[in-house]
């Protein structure tokens, strides 16, 4: 029995060391090649992905793009940006249009499967929200039976409207339209009573979009979804998952290790503690490093690269999302009682 058992972890072995040597897949040999990253983002949502009047983007998925560049072409800046509609978004990365797409999008079960996608990570877990203008005098969501609801296309919102109406036995009359600006210009002209995306999306609107600061309108308290946000990539090549997976998880393990963009140098050079010269990929006493890189197909210096191309998880969030008055909630560390949990980066 012991012999046998003996062969067979032999064998095992065998065939982890036959394949631990990273392939190169074709996305990141694309990118290479093309030496910038397509990366998908939102037409225009402030906090996650929004140009300034110099063509500079800035966003929590914007940043995302930026940490997967350090990682994949050792430079954030090698971001080609491509704005997408709701519904244009996932055709764009079907199509090789896009490298990678981080705007603001729902993780289902069918977009992962039917639709050939791969979501690598949650980068923001959201829910979806009601908002109306204070003169309508609604207090509930449950008040909404016969309203008039504003939606974009192609989004999980036009889905959970209709079952949550569905499920409370009340009717509404949607106005789905697909451009982002002109749902909210129909909303803020009051052709619909009602505009309802994920609660983050409405807190940018009133913050970024809505007449006088937002003063004259509300969001209600019920939240009618989970919607988890987070990158995706095509399906079929693995090591570009992996790719932007573990850029993702390096921006929350950064930040409960307590590395930081200005700091993260420094402690690639300096640390002694296993878990950061793991992740940074600094030789620990014995002069051996992690591997990481190379499992990646990647050098053992890009976690280094990813931090300090925005900082960690919760600098990308305090510099972004903050502002729209969204504290972390479930978007906090699970050591501080969220659900931002990294697996361990060995
Ligand atoms: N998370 C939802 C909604 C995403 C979505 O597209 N939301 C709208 C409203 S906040 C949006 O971002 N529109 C901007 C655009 O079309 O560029 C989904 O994945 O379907």
């Amino acid at each position: 029995m012991f012999r046998s058992g003996a062969i067979w972890a032999v064998a095992a072995l065998a065939v982890v060391g036959s394949v631990s040597a990273a392939y190169a897949g074709p996305t990141l040999d694309a990118v290479k090649k093309a030496d910038v990253l397509k990366c998908g983002v939102n037409t225009g949502l402030g906090g996650f992905s929004i140009a300034d009047s110099t063509g500079k983007w800035t966003g929590l998925d914007a940043d995302v793009c930026r940490a997967i560049a350090a990682v994949a072409l050792g430079d954030a800046n090698k971001v080609k940006f491509v704005p997408l509609s709701a519904q244009q978004r996932f055709t764009a990365l079907q199509n090789g249009e896009i490298d990678v797409l981080s705007r603001n999008s729902t993780w289902t079960l069918q977009r992962d499967t039917k639709l050939g996608l791969n979501f690598t990570n949650v980068t923001f877990y959201d829910g979806q929200g009601f908002m109306v203008p204070k003169k309508l005098n609604v207090k509930s969501a449950k008040e909404l039976n016969g309203a008039t609801i504003c939606v974009q296309t192609g989004t999980t919102t036009e889905l959970n409207l209709a079952d949550y109406f569905r499920a409370n036995s009340m009717q509404f009359k949607p106005v789905v339209i697909e451009q982002q600006q002109e749902v909210l210009g129909a909303f803020f002209a009051g052709r619909c009573d009602v505009y309802t995306t994920d609660r983050s999306g409405l807190a940018s609107t009133l913050k970024n979009d809505a007449p006088n600061g937002g003063a004259d309108y509300m969001v209600l308290p019920e939240i009618i979804s989970k919607e988890p946000l987070g990158p995706a990539v095509r399906q079929g090549d693995e090591q570009w998952t992996d790719i932007v997976k573990y850029s993702v998880y390096a921006l929350i393990q950064a930040e409960e290790s307590g590395i930081t963009q200005a700091n993260v140098e420094d402690l690639a050079k300096t640390s002694k503690d296993p878990a950061v010269q793991g992740l940074l990929g600094t030789p620990n006493a014995e002069g051996k490093t992690s591997g990481n890189g190379e499992a990646l197909g990647v050098d053992e210096a890009w976690a280094v690269r990813a931090i300090k191309a925005a900082g960690n998880y919760s600098e990308i969030y305090d510099r972004n999302i903050k502002p729209l008055g969204l504290e972390r909630g479930i978007n906090a560390l699970w050591s501080q009682g969220g659900l931002m949990y990294s697996p361990p980066l060995r």
